[in-house]
């Protein structure tokens, strides 16, 4: 039985070793990859960040609650990200500029990679030059991009502005998705579509790419 409360006590306190432990312990219990993650290690982050609105906690505690989540996803990738099948469609993602969110691009990074997409991941805090430079480069059928903050998410607009002035518009996807950004905002901005989530991102860009 996962313990939601140990999760908690864990990564609000920033123990590494002991996120891990339970991440693994669920999972030899039988748990299934997605429970623990939801369950274990999501629901003690929202935990963690319900007491940062209320300023209960401060940004160095977030930090090390993240730097426990991480320790806790690094268990769960290797399931996450296994897949038979590799197809050779490409994703470029990041974080977009002023942005350092970076755990839920992790997780749809993880997702898309069980989902046998290919992935370059760039990062946080990424211009939109950084990402027409990646598009030439590596010439991907899709360009991911994230952002948690309501102030960055102006930055996805001027991405895809960016792409379109490069003359590059026409020759990728571009999807959007984080916890500010809605379906009409991404349509608003001329993305070609949202996800609210990790799995849902695999599954967008399965429907973008057969369109
Ligand atoms: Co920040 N932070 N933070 N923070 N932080 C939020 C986002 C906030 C909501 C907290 C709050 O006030 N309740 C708030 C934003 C308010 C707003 O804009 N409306 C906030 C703030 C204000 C800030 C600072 C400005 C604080 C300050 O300095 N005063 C600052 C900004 C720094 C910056 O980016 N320039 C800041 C800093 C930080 C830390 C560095 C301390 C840390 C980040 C560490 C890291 O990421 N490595 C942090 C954290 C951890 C959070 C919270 C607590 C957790 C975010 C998270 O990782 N969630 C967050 C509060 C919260 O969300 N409960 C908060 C778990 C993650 C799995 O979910 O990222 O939503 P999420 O990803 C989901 C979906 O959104 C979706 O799939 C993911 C998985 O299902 N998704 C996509 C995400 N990207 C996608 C892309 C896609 C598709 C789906 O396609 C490409």
């Amino acid at each position: 039985m996962l313990d939601q409360e140990k999760f908690y006590t864990a990564l609000s306190q920033g123990k590494m070793d002991e996120v891990k432990r339970l991440t693994q312990e669920a999972l030899d219990q039988g748990e299934p990859v997605e429970k623990v993650l939801k369950d274990g290690l999501l629901s003690a982050m929202d935990r963690v960040g319900v007491r940062f609105k209320n300023g209960e906690v401060y940004i160095p505690e977030v930090l090390i609650a993240a730097r426990a989540m991480h320790s806790g996803m690094a268990v769960l990738k290797p399931i996450l990200s296994k897949s038979s099948t590799r197809q050779a469609q490409q994703v470029i993602i990041g974080t977009v500029k002023g942005d350092l969110h970076d755990i839920g691009k992790n997780l749809v990074v993880m997702m898309l990679e069980g989902g046998g997409f290919e992935i370059v991941d760039l990062g946080i805090d990424v211009p939109p030059n950084k990402f027409i430079e990646a598009i030439k480069t590596h010439q991907p059928h899709v360009v991911g991009m994230s952002a948690l903050l309501t102030t960055t998410m102006i930055e996805m607009k001027n991405t895809i502005q960016a792409i379109e002035w490069a003359g590059l518009r026409n020759q990728v996807k571009i999807i959007v998705g984080g916890a500010p950004v809605t379906s009409k905002f991404a349509q608003d901005i001329g993305a070609d579509g949202y996800a609210p989530d990790a799995a849902s991102a695999v599954d967008l860009v399965r429907k973008i790419l057969a369109e």
